[in-house]
């Protein structure tokens, strides 16, 4: 006879930690004002008549109850699919610390028959109970939204037609679940463009404060012509927009390099040429 209450304690305790672990690496990140891989967690400890039927179905005796690997389940839901693998990869960085992996499954690419797909991860995880440390399993999905979406729809359908679905929902739910694909395929090649949107921004916006330092150190040494004529080129640049504008501010900016490395070279001559005259 199972005590459930004192069964399910653990569950419970892991389930809220690694919630908390979880939604505490989200807010590190949006602290940092950079991208969470992670959009919100949720998690739960299963029913006990569920628990008590998939035991049944796996002829699991009262005593066998813990060899059940979802009675503690997590779901981290991300906005991109890749987000979901920088989960995997969070998770795996935890790999011996307070975890260990059992099992992975990911029915991300390798789509279940039923048009499901997620990450699955089934996790040991330690709590420690008043009667001493105690190992519990605990199965871990992570998914896009857009998959959230549609298994929680086709789980609560499945759900109404207890398990068997006419056989014209279930192809239609399997072309949504294609769209659902395709859905998350283009909101991730936005955020790709996106991106690389923003790295372009960034390598330009340092090409040209590279250039305009490069200029200001120039007149700093007093070689004003060549200063005023480099910023004249760098100034014609950004007024004639050209579709090469990039390579013309590149090679600007290695021009300069050139010019205040043969500076660097002419100082330590110059400082030569001095040691010599002082000998
Ligand atoms: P935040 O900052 O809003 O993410 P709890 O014990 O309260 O932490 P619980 O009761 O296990 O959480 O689960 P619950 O209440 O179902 O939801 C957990 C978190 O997921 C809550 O946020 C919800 O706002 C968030 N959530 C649930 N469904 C959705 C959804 O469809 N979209 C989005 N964006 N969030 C959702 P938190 O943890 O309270 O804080
Ligand atoms: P719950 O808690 O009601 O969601 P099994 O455990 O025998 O069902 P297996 O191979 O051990 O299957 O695990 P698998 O396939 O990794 O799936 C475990 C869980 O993934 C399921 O839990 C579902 O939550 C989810 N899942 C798997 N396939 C589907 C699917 O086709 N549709 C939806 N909506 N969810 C799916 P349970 O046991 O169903 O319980």
């Amino acid at each position: 006879m199972v005590r459930w209450s004192e069964f399910l304690m653990p569950y419970e305790t892991a389930v809220e930690e690694l919630k908390g672990k979880l939604k505490r690496i989200r807010d590190e990140y949006r602290k940092n004002n950079e991208h969470a891989p992670i959009e919100f967690v949720v998690g739960r400890v299963k029913q006990i008549p569920s628990i008590i039927e998939k035991a049944k179905k796996l002829g699991l005796g009262d005593e066998e109850v813990d060899k059940l690997d979802d009675i503690g389940g997590i779901r981290v839901i991300c906005q991109f699919e890749d987000d979901i693998y920088r989960v995997v990869e969070l998770l795996r960085s935890r790999e011996g610390m307070d975890l260990e992996i059992m099992t992975e499954k990911d029915y991300v690419q390798d789509v279940k028959e039923s048009g499901y797909r997620s990450y699955h991860m089934i996790i040991k995880y330690p709590i420690f109970t008043i009667q001493g440390l105690k190992f519990v399993f605990i199965e871990i999905q992570i998914r896009t939204m857009a998959m959230n979406f549609w298994a929680t729809v086709e789980h609560s359908l499945r759900y109404k037609y207890k398990g068997e679905l006419p056989a014209h929902i279930a192809e239609k739910l399997k072309s949504t679940a294609h769209e659902v694909y395709l859905l998350d395929k283009e909101m991730q090649e936005i955020r790709d463009e996106i991106i690389s949107a923003q790295n372009l921004f960034m390598h330009k916006s340092n090409t040209s404060s590279q250039i305009l330092t490069a200029i200001g150190n120039l007149e700093i040494m007093d070689r004003y012509d060549e200063a005023a004529g480099y910023r004249r080129i760098f100034n014609q640049i950004n007024v004639e927009k050209a579709p090469d504008m990039e390579e013309q501010m590149e090679k600007l900016s290695l021009e300069l390099k050139k010019a205040m490395s043969l500076d660097k070279e002419s100082v330590i001559k110059e400082f030569a040429r001095m040691e010599g005259l002082n000998d």
